[in-house]
This record gives structure tokens, C-alpha cells and sequence, in this order.
């Protein structure tokens, strides 16, 4: 019995593992403007290919987490992860770069 819980206990692992580590798509870009308000972010970005973005552009993304507004400010270059989240695109992760 143990024993199985353990193989069920890996396949869940993988399972949850798997998605994100294919989802880890970070774009480079720079903060332009940050309205904690709005909880809105707006990112000069390089190429989202999996958003149909072929070219670097300035828009507005949603925080997925108001923390990331407090992190930073603009002309700060920061790493980041956009999806899209109910029809809005959205940064799911950002991490300040160098
Ligand atoms: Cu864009």
C-alpha cells in the first residue's frame, strides 16, 4: 500500500511539475509605467511568439499579484511570464533582471 502511494504520490508530482516547466516562457523587458490602482503593469516587451506576438512592442499587462506593482518601478528591466487569463494578458511570474 505504501508503495503505491508513493508511485501516485511521483505521478502527481510530474503532473504538476511538467505544465509549468513548459509554461516557463520569460520575456525580457523594461517597466514603463505601473498603476497600483489599476493593478496594471505597462512593459516595453521583445517577442511573446506564444501570444501571437511576433515583435517587441509597449502595452499594458495585468498583475497577477499586486506585489510585483511594489517591486518595481519604471526603467527597470525585468524578466517576466505573460499569459493569457480570461481573455486578459496577464504576468503570472516577474523577477527583476540585471
Ligand atoms: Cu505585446
Amino acid at each position: 500500500m505504501k508503495k503505491i502511494l508513493a508511485v501516485i504520490a511521483f505521478a502527481l508530482h510530474a503532473l504538476v511539475l511538467t505544465p509549468s516547466a513548459f509554461a516557463d516562457d520569460m520575456t525580457t523587458g523594461e517597466i514603463v509605467k505601473v498603476d497600483e490602482s489599476a493593478q496594471k503593469i505597462t512593459i516595453k516587451h521583445g517577442p511573446l511568439k506564444h501570444l501571437d506576438m511576433d515583435h517587441g512592442m509597449t502595452m499594458v499587462f495585468k498583475a497577477i499579484d499586486p506585489a510585483m506593482l511594489k517591486m518595481v518601478k519604471p526603467g527597470d528591466k525585468v524578466k517576466f511570464e505573460a499569459q493569457r487569463v480570461q481573455g486578459q494578458l496577464t504576468v503570472m511570474k516577474m523577477e527583476k533582471g540585471k
